[in-house]
């Protein structure tokens, strides 16, 4: 008998359009195809290998040798294709150079630089729940009072942003995120505003632009030590306003349809309060507001009997790994007994969110306040969806709440 490597063979091929509307507005039932179909499948439309299990997104997400971000974490190739903006120096850069500006973004953002900040977003919580039960009532719509008002409140303030134009940031995050999809309608959509909404940003990286006590200066102040070129400081500032908006907006709405439509958990959170931190990396985990990146193969990989050849584009299902049921158990449940670590909602290895503890603060802040001033949350009527071709994102969540006595 002679032992034979195992020879590659070509994976199982799907044809849906995983960026079509229907499978956007309801991505589930796509996920589990694709995990079903095999470790690696390809994406007959794109021309790509996909990945929907947890392992092999795992494996893929930390090997940044084999899968490189620097030939784009979307569709498009920069090797290629002009991007559509200068590419980041933190998500579309590899090792060496990913090194410095992520060191510097890990420190401007590390836990112990937020402190100063956890009180005083915590009060502005406070506040910003009374107003809306004091306002609105019982019945509000919670993605536009809470999930957006809250981080809108805080974040840019944090960055140093000053108060001008700010309602940009929401539009230029979505079409950010939308770049990362195939050119379909969600783009076009997008076309006319891209010169405006990027003039903005970029006036908005600038150091005059910035207050002196913000992320954003000590931005600077990283490349005044010569930690960063000038260059490179207005675009790791670019990155917060980028990265730092819409994914905390529908990470939040996620956490708060998670809890409208499970009371019991509610009820669970309201007895714990501490255990706010713990419910939104399982929100992250259950909806993953980050839906999918892709990578590119430096050289040919052999991935579960599959060759990846070198320079194919890769497609990371975030979310269907969030929900795999080889890696957790009633993977669809959302449970706050769980341990969510592990997840790959702010994905893992050497790009893993750096910005990950500025969200956590965020919801830690809001659904604790939520939790001491609101008895009862539930749906008031159907949740509506916003598509984007990677966030998992929404229009609208209408609630009903009783406030606590
Ligand atoms: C960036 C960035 C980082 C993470 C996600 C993202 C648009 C952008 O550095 O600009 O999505």
């Amino acid at each position: 008998m002679t032992e034979t490597a195992a020879v590659p063979a070509s994976p199982p091929t799907i044809d849906a359009d995983p960026f079509a509307a229907e499978h956007l507005e309801n991505p589930e039932p796509l996920h589990r195809q694709l995990r079903e179909a095999g470790p690696v499948v390809r994406l007959s439309r794109y021309g790509v290998h996909a990945l929907a299990r947890h392992r092999q997104v795992h494996a893929t997400l930390v090997d940044w040798q084999s899968f490189q971000s620097g030939a784009g974490v979307g569709l498009a190739d920069f090797r290629h294709e002009k991007p559509w903006r200068p590419p980041s120096l933190l998500l579309e850069a590899d090792p060496p150079h990913h090194d410095a500006p992520r060191r510097v973004l890990r420190e401007v953002l590390a836990p112990l630089a937020l402190r100063r900040l956890s009180e005083e977003w915590q009060t502005v919580a406070e506040d910003l729940v009374e107003a809306v039960l004091t306002e609105q009532g019982r019945e509000f719509d919670a993605f536009d009072v809470l999930a957006k008002a809250f981080p809108l409140r805080v974040f840019p303030d944090a960055v140093g942003l000053g108060p001008h134009g700010r309602e940009n940031l929401l539009p230029y995050g979505n079409m950010a995120f939308n770049a990362f999809g195939p050119r379909n309608a969600l783009v076009e959509a997008d076309a006319r505003r891209v010169g405006e909404l990027s003039a903005w940003v970029n006036t908005q990286c600038a150091r005059e632009a910035l207050s002196e006590d913000g992320f954003g200066a000590r931005i600077w102040a990283a490349a005044d030590r010569g930690d960063l070129t000038p260059a490179q400081a207005p675009l790791v500032v670019r990155s917060l306003l980028t990265a730092g908006v819409d994914t905390t907006v529908h990470g939040l709405a996620a956490a708060l349809y998670a809890f409208a439509t499970h009371p019991e958990q509610w009820q669970r959170l309201r007895a714990r309060p501490e255990l706010a931190r713990v419910a939104f990396d399982e929100a992250v985990r259950w909806q993953s507001p980050v839906q999918t990146f892709f990578r590119t193969a430096t050289t040919d990989v052999d991935m579960a009997g599959t060759r990846i050849p070198e320079g194919g584009k890769i497609l990371m299902f975030l979310g269907a790994a969030n929900r795999d049921p080889v890696r957790w158990s009633a993977a669809d449940r959302f449970d706050l007994t769980r341990d969510p670590s592990g997840h790959v909602g702010f994905g893992m290895g050497v790009h893993q969110c750096v910005g990950q503890h500025v969200a956590r603060l965020e919801a830690e802040a809001l659904l604790t306040a939520l939790a001491h001033r609101v008895e009862r949350l539930e749906l008031a009527g159907e949740p509506r969806r916003h598509l984007n071709n990677t966030l998992r994102s929404w229009a609208s969540l209408p609630v009903r709440v009783r406030p606590a006595r």
